[in-house]
């Protein structure tokens, strides 16, 4: 699969700046947005519906009966040398459910990412910069919080996609208490993953940063920003194609750029800040223009993965990657997958706007589910379910909509991946999601609060 990379004709044309006029919703963090930078048209902020699209309501066009994707024989998602085992298909139907309040006394403040740490702590990020413990149980009546770490003077957020987005705990945290941040960060413009260590008083020690990887962002935008550990103990990174619009650049194709790509990197490596896995897919491979290939991808061809998270069960690893123009689409990424943009948004041509099957590589990786823009704006990757307050759900990739405030259920029976389940539609701007050591899915919001299910 990886030795037969193909050299991709320069498809360069003028881009079509499709300006969507905008609504009144407010666009932020994951909302496909125009380019925000030297060549930006000034505002920074498109592609929110108009309010006819708003009032449009019908299901989304899904990925009916697609098949797994496929990677190298000696590949499984996650690194494991082991196949994974599906969920069995639920025999319980899904059906709608509601939203409900938790941690009732918090309203983080633009979050961006919810995780529980190994020993039992919950916080979330907030985008300007804090990362908040939260004290208490979802259901108690009252609660405190507690800022562990406030970066916010070292954070960018000069526009609404940057800032604070993603945190993932050490696999062995309980043993050295180090905990992983990505941040965006000015002069130059780029994006920073950091380890740093929580001191004995429960607090992150803001001293003890200690750069892991930082990488030049060419435009506010498409920053992706998720982090997660693999069952290996591999840090994987979600970055976006730079920015502006339409990948003008190429970074979604080009392998020697570590921009719309999922890295895989060993952080725990000596005397190095990181190491890249021998058995990545592209170390000592060239990219289409002749350059060496960055070792540390893992999977390309995205636009701006919006969170990603592994299956806690088969280890695979699920992203939603967000659209442009048109389509919204949930990825299941394999090693050394390919998921095509800007050749295709979704699964259509976007450069060429027509006929670029004769351009691609013949093994793009097609959406597992997707839905188009007369649906929601930009999509919000979530988690598969894997709690107990909910049964039907266990199995399902829960993702939403930013701007829609929809919320589905994505079921698979083995490689076939049924139409998603609409489980929510209320008016929540729904930024991120999150999930806790058991299982259970909360629903962070600007609305403001953290939610998650109820009414079954
Ligand atoms: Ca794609």
């Amino acid at each position: 699969m990886f030795s037969s990379l193909k050299i991709l004709r320069s498809t360069r044309s003028p881009l079509l700046m499709t300006t969507v006029a905008m609504s009144v919703l407010v666009v932020a963090a994951a909302c496909a947005s125009e380019p925000e930078g030297p060549s930006s048209s000034g505002s920074g902020v498109e592609a929110t519906l108009t309010p006819d699209q708003e009032a449009t309501v019908e299901a989304p066009q899904t990925a009916v009966a697609r098949s797994t994707p496929t990677a190298a024989p000696d590949s499984t998602p996650g690194g494991s040398s082991e196949t994974p085992t599906q969920p069995a298909p639920t025999a319980e139907p899904l059906r709608k459910l509601d939203l409900e309040r938790v941690f009732s006394w918090y309203a983080p403040d633009l979050p961006t990412h919810l995780e529980q740490s190994p020993d039992g702590r919950i916080l979330v990020a907030e985008q300007d910069g804090r990362l908040v413990e939260i004290i208490g149980g979802p259901d108690d009546a009252t609660g405190s919080t507690r800022v562990v770490l406030d970066i916010s003077e070292r954070v960018l957020r000069r526009i609404q996609e940057e800032g604070l987005l993603g945190f993932a705990f050490h696999p062995n945290f309980e043993q050295n208490s180090k905990i992983f941040i990505y941040y965006s960060t000015a002069n130059p413009r780029r994006s920073v993953i950091s380890e740093f260590t929580f001191a004995s008083d429960g607090s992150v020690d803001e001293g003890s940063e200690r750069i892991v990887i930082e990488v030049g962002q060419p435009y506010g935008n498409h920053n992706g920003g998720m982090l997660a550990f693999d069952q290996d103990g591999y840090l994987y990174i979600a970055l976006g194609d730079g920015g502006g619009a339409g990948d003008t650049r190429g970074n979604g194709q080009n392998l020697s750029t570590l921009l719309g790509s999922i890295l895989r990197i060993d952080v725990d490596a000596e005397d190095v800040p990181y190491a890249v896995p021998q058995d990545n897919p592209f170390v000592g491979e060239l990219a289409a223009n002749g350059e060496a290939a960055r070792g540390e991808i893992w999977a390309y061809g995205l636009r701006n993965p919006w969170r990603m998270a592994f299956d806690r069960e088969t280890g695979e690893l699920w992203a939603a990657d967000v659209g442009q123009n048109d389509i919204e689409e949930v990825d299941l990424i394999v090693k050394g997958g390919n998921y095509g943009w800007n050749i295709r948004e979704g699964d259509i041509c976007y450069q060429p706007s027509s006929g670029c099957e004769e351009v691609a590589p013949d093994d793009l990786i097609s959406p597992v589910a997707s839905y188009t823009h007369r649906v929601g704006c930009s999509i919000t990757g979530g988690y598969v379910y894997d709690g107990s307050r909910f049964p039907s759900l266990r199995g399902a990739y829960i993702f939403g909509d930013f701007c829609a405030g929809k919320i589905w259920a994505l079921q698979r029976d083995g490689a076939e991946f049924a139409e998603p389940f609409e489980l929510y539609s209320g008016t929540h701007v729904l930024p991120a999601f999150g999930q806790t050591l058991d299982g259970e899915v909360y629903v962070l919001t600007y609305s403001p609060g953290i939610f998650r299910f109820a009414g079954e």
